[in-house]
């Protein structure tokens, strides 16, 4: 039988599990939402295609499966290129279909026309370092071909972002729907498992080691390495830090967390690292610019390093090892179990970590250097009061990168997305309203006054489409970060940093979602009692001085 290809994409999308796919409609694209009303698919009008991806993205983030979103051409596309470069910073498996000018008119500066052709705009090029996967298709005689590899791509064990761009004619060619067949839906199989000897060589490293620490980064959430990694630092007591990208990695209530590691953290995971380890186990961690401290030559003098990671690319990208591997994470950690056990490797000496951070915290106040001084401490409260509250879990999208990072002890039942990627500003409220679209357990987008300005209207596609949603917001009535750094490095002198808030409560009525206003720690108690964070939308104002500056420093 013959269907139109608007057709084939939408049952591509069916097949790839896609549930929701989030976008605007234009008129290059409107064959395949025809092809959508009759589909599985539900589709969801954002505000802005930015957004459509980042939803995308948290989507696919919280359900392992791939994300999708929907554009016209032109402006309907290039508005997605953050939304993508986020995706492909963050190995996310997402597909962004967009229309394009019918191909009769390329070239001639179609309304819209973003072939490349007579000095249009050329989307093949602008997307080209950005996804793993991109194609304008002009013809269908490929299509399968075309589909396939972009199946390989979203299916694979390190995914990206996918976009594949439809003329409009092409949308409505008709082909034999046969020509689905030829596409690969499956997942590649496990890879192989790991050799005996890197197995052996790891034990002997761990035996002889005094005082092992596990650094643990996003590859483990990535290979589902969680309770793997809690067996076999429970089994031999060595502590775990994590990068920030991997916060949840770990139950930060448990007693050989050592929270995260990185330039913004109030520097547990630093010290024990820097003072006590003389083993690291580094399980799909990079070490960028904030887990390396600034890429510190002496951060891990003296000590031994065994790194794994399934992607050969991040293998001594900054420190070399003792042991390199290439591996599943996940593979990697039960093999090591097992062997601990064949082996009888004793438990190390175990470490008593709440007093070790006792310990620090008391030097740093003695010193007059904690990170947050105690124009925080309503913030450091708020977060105490949400890990009392959720005993089975919330779902936390993260915009602010230091509050979360040292108030907020994740536990298992938790979900903690901070915003990696591109750390683009504003990715919190539509990640959230992405994943909310999934989530049953109440959900946080955390967000300073400067990045709820860029995306803050999605809170209407909440609105539309009933998400449950929190969302708390810092005002500081400045873009915080960029003032500390004004406040560091340029002598004070201030520049685009402050603005003028809208009256938030205002806003919020006009939304028709509710509001609440924290000045203070004395206003916590009302807050909890009177905000149901399970059933509609809420925004929760949470007043910070504009002086107040966490005290670390990025270096610029
Ligand atoms: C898209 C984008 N533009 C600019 C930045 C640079 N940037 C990082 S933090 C920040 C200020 C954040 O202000 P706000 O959201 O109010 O949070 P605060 O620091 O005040 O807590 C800016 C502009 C960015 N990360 N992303
Ligand atoms: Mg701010």
């Amino acid at each position: 039988m013959k269907i139109q290809v608007s057709e084939v994409i939408v049952r591509f999308l069916e097949k790839l599990g896609v549930k929701y796919i989030f976008g605007i409609p234009g008129s290059h694209i409107l064959p395949v939402y025809d092809g959508l009303f009759d589909s599985s698919i539900q589709s969801v009008l954002v505000k802005h295609e930015q957004a459509a991806a980042f939803m995308a993205g948290a989507h696919a983030r919280v359900t392992g499966g791939v994300g999708a979103c929907i554009t016209t051409a032109g402006p309907g596309a290039t508005n997605l290129i953050t939304g993508i470069a986020n995706a492909y910073a963050d190995k996310q498996p997402v597909i962004a279909i967009t229309g394009e000018a019918p191909t009769h008119i390329f070239g001639k500066t179609g309304l819209q026309e973003s072939s490349g052709e007579g000095g249009s705009v050329n989307q093949v090029t602008l997307f080209d370092g950005i996804t793993r996967y991109h194609k304008l298709i002009e013809r269908t005689d490929y299509l399968t071909s075309v589909l396939n590899q972009a199946a390989k791509h979203l299916l694979s064990e390190t995914p990206g972002p996918v976009v594949l761009s439809i003329p409009y004619n092409l949308q409505k060619e008709m082909v034999d729907e046969s020509v689905l067949d030829g596409v690969a839906f499956t997942r590649p199989i496990a890879v192989p498992g790991i050799a005996a000897e890197y197995i052996e060589q790891s034990l002997e490293l761990i035996r002889q080691s005094e005082h092992p620490l596990i650094i643990a980064g996003y590859g483990c959430i990535i290979s589902d390495a969680q309770e793997f990694l809690c067996d076999i630092s429970k089994r031999l007591n060595i502590p775990v830090a994590s990068s920030l990208k991997a916060k949840s990695v770990i139950d930060e209530r448990s007693e050989l967390s050592l929270g995260s590691l990185g330039v913004t953290s109030e520097g547990y995971a630093r010290r024990y690292l820097k003072q006590e380890a003389d083993l690291v186990l580094l399980l799909g961690a990079g070490f960028n610019e904030r887990t390396s401290y600034v890429w510190d030559k002496n951060l891990l003098q003296g000590k031994k390093l065994i790194q794994v990671d399934n992607n050969a690319q991040q293998l001594e990208k900054v420190y070399l090892a003792d042991l390199a591997i290439q591996a599943d994470i996940g593979a990697y950690l039960q093999a090591l179990d097992s062997g601990c056990q064949e082996q009888q490797i004793a438990a190390k000496k175990a470490v008593d970590i709440t007093s070790f951070k006792m310990t620090l915290q008391q030097q740093a106040a003695t010193a007059g250097e904690p990170i947050f001084n105690q124009q925080f401490d309503h913030v450091k409260a708020f977060y105490g009061w949400l890990e009392k509250q959720f005993p089975d879990g919330l779902v936390m999208f993260d915009d602010n990168i230091v509050f979360a990072q040292n108030f907020y002890r994740v536990s298992s039942k938790d979900r903690f997305y901070p915003n990696s990627g591109v750390s683009s500003l504003g990715h919190a409220i539509p990640a959230a309203i992405g994943a909310g679209f999934e989530v049953d357990k109440p959900l946080f987008a955390m967000i300073g006054d400067g990045g709820f300005q860029m995306c803050g209207m999605e809170i209407m596609t909440a609105v539309n489409y009933d998400i449950p949603l929190n969302i708390v917001l810092f005002n500081n009535h400045t873009m915080g970060l960029i003032r500390k750094n004004q406040h560091q490095h340029y002598h004070q002198r201030f520049i685009d940093c402050d603005f003028k808030n809208p009256d938030y409560a205002a806003l919020a009525q006009s939304f028709g979602i509710q509001h609440f206003k924290v000045e203070g720690e004395q206003d916590l108690p009302l807050l909890f009692e009177s905000i149901d964070f399970h059933k509609g939308i809420n925004l929760i104002e949470i007043m910070i001085d504009q002086d107040a500056y966490p005290n670390y420093s990025s270096g610029r």
